[in-house]
């Protein structure tokens, strides 16, 4: 086993963090300049009550096994059993779902953020595993942007400017004179990033922005979805309409002759297709200011001006990835491109556009090479769902459905397994996703905590928490490699993924495949040896991995992208794009063939179906105190609670106006169900909007509810499931209006922060 240095870190989504022999707490890294509060609890939360101690089983399917049927689930305790029990019920479920149906009837999408680390990923683990037991039906794309993922290729040929290869910061800062921001930068997103951040980095960025007097324009329904120190101003664009502003941003440019027209013919395909839209000689309606003004709610005479700032200097236009998690997702980025070229500044040192600055720390930055990471296999089953469509599959097996120019049918599926996600946190409509849960005949679920998922599970196997394991931290476009070191004792049974999936593999005849005969020390150095020689190989050197793990946080000088599309501008013959014409396509044939209602071949303004809704929009973006649901029974999340309810941000005026007082609990109501929230007055959102974040475990108050009524303010409870467009069916989780209540009587006590489902642990033995 390695050995913990007394001077250990611990290395995670969230930060970098130090931790001293006899600390109770972890303590921010000396290397971080400003450190997220997030991690700072996690010894305690380590030791939380909700913890899952020992496997367990849902009492009717260890009676009867997947002859119980899905009903009980959310309904039943669960009994502890031995670890032995465990494994040999689920390679059981396993080996009759693979002789009977085949794999492709196993649903292991399993999406979710799980830990930081290149070996304990959890995801991979559990992709791996499946991959060598014949394989799984997977899933396509994010819940982050998956709209986004899919669109883009079409327009420029990849989706740089949106997970990478992004113009940096220091290149914007140094060089733009406006930066918009769709959607803003907040500085809560920016805590996190997926596999670890050692040194947070957007306060030093809005800072330079100030030091150089670089304009900052956030146009978002959210004042401070820019930090409220940064000299920004604010525009209060109503949730939804950005399109139509946009539109009427590019009519200004057209008309007024502000076009960068060599541009358009030199590296762009389709604007003239675009133009008749635009200009109203399609629909004989031109999208002028006064056209886009009761749609975005913001006057002419704003937008009118704002055209022509953006024209005068260096613009850069930066979109935060929420605003295509709503209905028709697609058109709000393709219509930033279409601006941006329309400005003719793509390529050129930090003007043109960019996707999620404030989304996750690091955006901009690039890694010296492909880190190495913990090897999924190939998957020899083809079968595969975009990702937000797992209700759909679930409950329409069979049935036929549209993606990105293909008809597909969802697959069959009986048995689920997830590990390092939470579902019944993340899905919308998660009375839907209850009935469609009910289905499959076995659920396995892997995790530290009795999450809402690991309550809806036949088989449920508990994990270590992160600091109970070792591992190497670096996201994959990061520079800095850390050590995270266990500086805990397991908790009661938990085991490792890696451990209980050895243990399944080997019941299915797979284990040597799966584990190459290493054990978990072996993995971890033979990653790290793998980035030592990529390394080696440009010319890097770094220390042996003995040094490295008693050392601290290790810097490789990374890189920089350079300006996003700069080699397609300054030679597009040489530098093609990967788009059928080699440019950016403003207008896509091929988007037109696919003849798409709701996504025709240019960018196109579409009404949100959810309009028509009543009540207020709902902003359900990411929390401040939290990533998603993970750590939401510590203590740090929990006292953004008071009263035991989730804060939902409204305006004075609608609060006045619907007689919720400041601080009174009320209730989020649509005909999908509702919850529970405590009203918080705030000056910082535009009226007719309410802000509740994610992050609330889903608490339903009777699990037999078809509109499920969520206790912890689960915002999940009241949202809408279905795919933005026919083109790339991601989640609209944004597009959604509540009837906000007051709630009267008192609140029931919550127990799924405090306590497991467990009633009654049998002589449980944790071997
Ligand atoms: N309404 C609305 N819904 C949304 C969004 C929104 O904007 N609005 N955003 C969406 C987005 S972008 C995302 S990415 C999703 C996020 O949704 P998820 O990624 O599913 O959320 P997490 O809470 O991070 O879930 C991770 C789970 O993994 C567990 N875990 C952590 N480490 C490990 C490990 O090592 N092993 C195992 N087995 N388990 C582990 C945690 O305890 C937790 O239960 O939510 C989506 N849902
Ligand atoms: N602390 C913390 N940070 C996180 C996460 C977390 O859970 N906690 N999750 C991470 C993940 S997985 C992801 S994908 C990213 C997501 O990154 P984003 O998608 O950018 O994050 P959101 O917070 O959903 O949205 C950002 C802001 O967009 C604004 N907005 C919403 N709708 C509209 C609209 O129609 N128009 C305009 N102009 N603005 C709008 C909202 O006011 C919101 O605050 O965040 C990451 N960062
Ligand atoms: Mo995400």
């Amino acid at each position: 086993m390695l050995i913990t240095p007394d001077r250990a870190t611990v290395a995670t989504h969230w930060g970098t963090y130090l931790y001293e022999t006899g600390d109770e707490r972890l303590k921010p890294h000396p290397i971080d300049p400003d450190p997220s509060p997030i991690g700072f609890d996690m010894l305690a939360a380590a030791r939380h009550p909700v913890r899952i101690a020992r496997p367990s089983v849902r009492r009717s399917y260890l009676e009867r096994g997947a002859d119980a049927g899905g009903d009980g689930r959310g309904r039943e305790d669960y009994v502890e059993v031995s670890w032995d029990e465990a494994l040999d019920l689920a390679a059981s479920a396993y080996r009759q779902v693979i002789s009977e149906r085949g794999n492709e009837a196993i649903y292991g999408g399993s999406y979710g953020w799980g830990s930081a680390g290149r070996f304990h990923h959890a995801q991979s683990q559990l992709h791996r595993f499946l991959n060598c037991v014949g394989g799984y039906t997977s899933s396509v794309g994010t819940y982050s942007h998956g709209a986004g993922s899919t669109l883009l290729p079409h327009v420029i040929g990849s989706s740089d400017g949106l997970s990478g290869r992004h113009t940096s910061w220091e290149r914007i800062a140094e060089n733009a004179d406006l930066v918009v921001m769709f959607g803003g930068t907040p500085w809560k997103n920016s805590q996190v990033n997926a596999g670890g951040v050692a040194r947070h980095s957007l306060s030093t960025h809005l800072s330079r922005f100030a030091e150089r007097g670089v304009s900052a324009i956030n146009i978002s329904p959210i004042r401070d979805d820019v930090p409220l120190g940064t000299r920004a101003e604010w525009l209060p664009i109503r949730p939804g309409s950005d399109v139509a502003l946009m539109l009427a941003l590019a009519f200004v440019l057209d008309e007024e002759g502000l076009t960068d027209t060599s541009f358009l013919q030199s590296h762009t395909a389709g604007f003239d297709v675009f133009a008749g839209y635009l200009r109203g000689s399609d629909d004989g309606q031109p999208k002028t200011p006064e056209w886009a003004a009761p749609l975005c709610d913001i006057p002419p005479d704003e937008i009118r001006p704002l055209a022509r700032r953006m024209a005068k200097g260096r613009t850069f236009l930066m979109m935060a990835w929420s605003l295509q998690r709503a209905e028709y997702g697609e058109q709000p980025f393709w219509m930033l491109v279409t601006l941006a070229a329309m400005l003719g500044q793509i390529g050129l040192p930090g003007g043109g556009f960019g996707f999620g600055y404030g989304a996750v720390d690091g955006t901009g930055r690039e890694a010296p090479i492909r880190w190495p990471s913990f090897p999924q296999g190939i998957n020899p089953v083809k079968s595969f769902i975009p990702v937000a469509r797992i209700a759909d599959m679930l409950l329409h097996p069979g049935e036929s459905y549209d993606f990105n120019g293909e008809q597909r049918r969802y697959p069959e599926i009986e048995l689920i397994h997830w590990a390092g996600g939470n579902p019944f946190h993340h899905h919308q409509d998660l009375g839907r996703l209850t009935r469609a849960w009910r289905r499959p005949s076995t659920i396995i679920v892997q995790d530290h905590v009795w999450t809402a998922t690991a309550r809806m599970a036949d088989i449920v196997f508990p994990v270590v928490m992160q600091v109970e394991r070792d591992d190497i931290s670096c996201s994959s476009r990061d520079a800095i490699l850390t050590p995270s070191h266990r500086i805990l004792e397991p908790y009661a049974g938990a085991r490792s993924n890696y451990a209980i999936l050895c243990g399944l593999a080997d019941r299915l005849d797979a284990g040597q495949k799966f584990s190459e005969g290493l054990a978990e020390e072996g993995w971890i150095r033979r990653l790290y040896d793998q980035a030592r020689r990529r390394l080696a190989d440009i010319g890097r050197e770094i220390p042996d991995f003995e040094s490295f793990w008693a050392g601290g946080p290790l810097e490789i000088p990374g890189g920089d992208a350079g300006d996003l599309l700069g080699a397609f501008r300054d030679d597009p013959a040489a530098n093609p794009l990967r788009t059928p014409t080699g440019r950016i396509e403003i207008a896509s044939e091929t988007i037109a063939a696919f003849r798409y209602e709701d996504c025709p071949g240019h960018p196109t303004w579409f009404e949100p179906e959810s309009w028509s809704e009543p009540g207020l929009a709902l902003i359900s973006n990411q929390p401040n105190r939290k990533l998603h649901s993970q750590l939401e029974f510590g203590s740090y999340a929990q006292q953004g609670r008071p009263g035991g309810c989730e804060p939902a941000r409204i305006h004075p005026d609608d609060g006045a106006a619907l007689g919720i007082a400041d601080g009174a609990t009320i209730k989020l109501s649509t005909t999908r169900g509702s919850c529970i929230a405590r009203a918080v007055y705030s000056e910082n959102l535009r009226r007719g909007v309410i802000q509740l974040s994610t992050g609330a475990w889903f608490a339903p108050e009777n699990p037999d509810d078809a509109q499920p009524h969520c206790l912890a303010g689960n915002v999940n409870a009241v949202t809408r499931d279905k795919g933005t467009s026919r083109l790339a069916q991601g989640s609209v989780a944004q597009s959604c209006r509540v009837t906000v209540t007051p709630c009267e009587g008192t609140l029931r006590r919550l127990d799924v922060y405090t306590q497991a489902p467990v009633t009654r642990p049998r002589s449980a033995t944790d071997s």
